[in-house]
C-alpha cells in the first residue's frame, strides 16, 4: 500500500469522478497498463484497441473517495474515435511510450501537441515509459525522458504493465495532482471549503463529468472491442 486505501467502496459515497485518458502510439502497452491498474491483470496476447473503452477503479485519496474513470483508445490513427470527444472533461492524461522503441518516444511531442490542442489547459499529464521490464532491449535512456518532462512540465514514471512496477504509483500520483487542481479551483472560486465546508461547486463539476461521459459512452461504446 502507498498510504492509499483501495478496498471495496461498494456502499460508500463517491466524492469525485476523475476522467483520465491514456494516449500514445500503438502497441506501447496502454491497454495493459489500464488492465493492470483496474483489474490487476496482464495479457501477453493483447489485440490492438479499436475505438474507445473505459475502465474504473475507486480509491481513497486524502480521505476522499475518488472514482478514476480511465479511457483507452487506439494508438493507430485509423482506429481512433473523434479526438475532441475523447478529451472532453479529461482531468488527467497518461502519455505512454515504449522504452524499447525509440520512435514511440520521438512521437511523444506530437501527442503533447494534441493534448494542448484538445484538452483543458489545466490537465495533469504523466509521461510513462512502459515495458521497463525489458531491460536488455532498452532504446530510450531515462535521462532523455526526464529532460523532456522537465521541459514540458510533465510528471514522469517508468512502468511495467507486465510485472506491475510503478503502475499504481503513477496513477495515484496523477489522481492526487488532479485532486490538488480541483481543490484549488474550488477554493479560488470562493465556494469550496474543502475541510468540512460546502463542496457544492465540486459536486457540480462532478456531475458535469458524468453526464459528458455518458454521452460519449452512447456515441462510442459501440465502436469498442474486447482487446484480449
Ligand atoms: N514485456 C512487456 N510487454 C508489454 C508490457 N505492456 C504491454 N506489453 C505487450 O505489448 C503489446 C501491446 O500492448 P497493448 O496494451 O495492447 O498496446 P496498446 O498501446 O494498447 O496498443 P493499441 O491498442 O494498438 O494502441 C502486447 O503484446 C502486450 O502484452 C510491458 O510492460 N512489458
Ligand atoms: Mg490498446
Amino acid at each position: 500500500m502507498n498510504g492509499f486505501e483501495t478496498e471495496s467502496h461498494g456502499h460508500e459515497k463517491i466524492d469525485y469522478v476523475f476522467k483520465v485518458v491514456v494516449i500514445g502510439d500503438s502497441a506501447v502497452g496502454k491497454t495493459q497498463i489500464l488492465s493492470r491498474f483496474t483489474k490487476n491483470e496482464f495479457c501477453f496476447d493483447s489485440k490492438s484497441t479499436i475505438g474507445v473503452e473505459f475502465q474504473t477503479r475507486t480509491v481513497t485519496i486524502k480521505g476522499k473517495v475518488i472514482k478514476a474513470q480511465i479511457w483507452d483508445t487506439a494508438g493507430q490513427e485509423r482506429y481512433r474515435a473523434v479526438t475532441s470527444a475523447y478529451y472532453r472533461g479529461a482531468l488527467g492524461a497518461m502519455l505512454v511510450y515504449d522504452t524499447t522503441k525509440r520512435q514511440t518516444f520521438d512521437h511523444v511531442a506530437r501527442w503533447v501537441e494534441e493534448l494542448r490542442a484538445h484538452a483543458d489547459s489545466s490537465i495533469v499529464i504523466m509521461l510513462i515509459g512502459n515495458k521497463a521490464d525489458l531491460v536488455d532491449l532498452r532504446a530510450v535512456p531515462t535521462e532523455d525522458a526526464v529532460e523532456f518532462s522537465e521541459d514540458q512540465g510533465l510528471f514522469f514514471s517508468e512502468t511495467s504493465a507486465l510485472n506491475g512496477d510503478n503502475v499504481d504509483s503513477a496513477f495515484f500520483r496523477v489522481l492526487e495532482e488532479i485532486y490538488g487542481v480541483v481543490s484549488k479551483k474550488s477554493l479560488e472560486s470562493g465556494n469550496g471549503k474543502i475541510n468540512g465546508g460546502d463542496a457544492s461547486v465540486l459536486k457540480g463539476s462532478k456531475i458535469d463529468v458524468i453526464s459528458g461521459s455518458d454521452l460519449e459512452i452512447s456515441e462510442m461504446k459501440k465502436l469498442s472491442a474486447c482487446s484480449c
